[in-house]
């Protein structure tokens, strides 16, 4: 019989299913982070124009400036997609076989407006009750199934009360979201992670989640990573990853990370038994 070695804990399996996040702690060192941040810090105080391409910078809401593509900027943040911890996780979600389709840098400065909580999907919308196959989550045999997951890499402190919020368990949720649930603290129903600069959460994006309003006066800094199924999906299809064009810019390793594929990845391959 075919079977396929779980890279995540017994504890992180019971913790991930019951509520579709997890946090780890401490993933990136902190001389790392500040190494990030100065290459980051560069990239928001040029001029727009000499953005590196495929890199982009801009925003889609006042209070948030993203820069999209990164790790062809840099790369540290190809390595921050192959950390091991973070593939460790994402493998346990995924068969290990993830695969890198979206990463950008977001800041985020102080904003208090009504947020409202989403799932995300490429725009496809399935009707209630329907499963997408795209972001499906599933677990049997001692295995989870999520083929849709995000990761949320803290650069700064977030304090309690503000930063990522999210609704514990509504990864499975089956039934209507009320309408106008407050993106904040509030539990049980919803929840905001603190975390600290090099904290990672990593959580179903079929989980009810948004930011909540940042209260900080210096500004929300996070990498967001988003990794899915290898084997068959490729949701962003034309212009998504791997990006041909600048293929010169990436490793072999991150490429491979990039595409399709049902071969047991160079990236993955670390945190298997004997190397995969
Ligand atoms: O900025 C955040 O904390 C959440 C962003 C998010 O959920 C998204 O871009 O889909
Ligand atoms: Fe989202």
């Amino acid at each position: 019989m075919y079977t396929i070695h779980s890279t995540l804990t017994e504890e992180e399996k019971w913790y991930f299913d019951l509520h579709g996040f997890l946090v780890l702690r401490d993933v990136i060192p902190k001389d790392e982070i500040k190494e990030m941040l100065n290459v980051l810090q560069y990239w928001l105080t040029i001029d727009e124009t000499d953005i590196p391409p495929p890199l982009d910078r801009g925003r889609q809401e006042p209070c948030k400036t993203h820069i999209g593509h990164i790790q062809y900027g840099h790369p540290l943040f190809q390595d921050l997609a192959m950390n091991s911890e973070i593939i460790r996780v994402v493998a346990g979600l995924t068969m290990n076989a993830p695969r890198l389709f979206h990463c950008n840098f977001t800041m985020m400065t102080k904003h208090d407006a009504p947020q409202h909580f989403h799932r995300d999907d490429s725009g496809f919308k399935f009707p209630l009750g329907f499963r997408n196959p795209h972001n499906d989550y599933q677990a049997a045999a001692g295995h989870i199934y999520c083929s849709h997951i995000a990761t949320w890499v803290a650069l700064v402190d977030v304090p309690p009360g503000t930063g990522f919020c999210l609704v514990p368990g509504s990864h499975k949720s089956l039934f209507q979201t009320p309408e106008n649930l407050p993106v904040r603290h509030d539990p049980p129903t919803s929840i905001t992670l603190p975390m600290t600069a090099g904290d990672v959460a990593i959580f179903s994006t079929n989980l009810l989640h948004d930011a909540s309003p940042w209260t900080e006066d210096y500004p929300r800094m996070n990498i967001f990573q988003r990794y899915q199924l290898s084997a068959y999906f490729n949701e962003t299809g034309k212009g998504g990853y791997p990006l041909d064009e600048h293929r010169d810019k990436i490793s072999d390793a991150q490429y491979e990370l990039e595409s399709l594929s049902k071969e047991v990845k160079a990236a993955v391959k670390p945190v298997l038994p004997n190397g995969g």
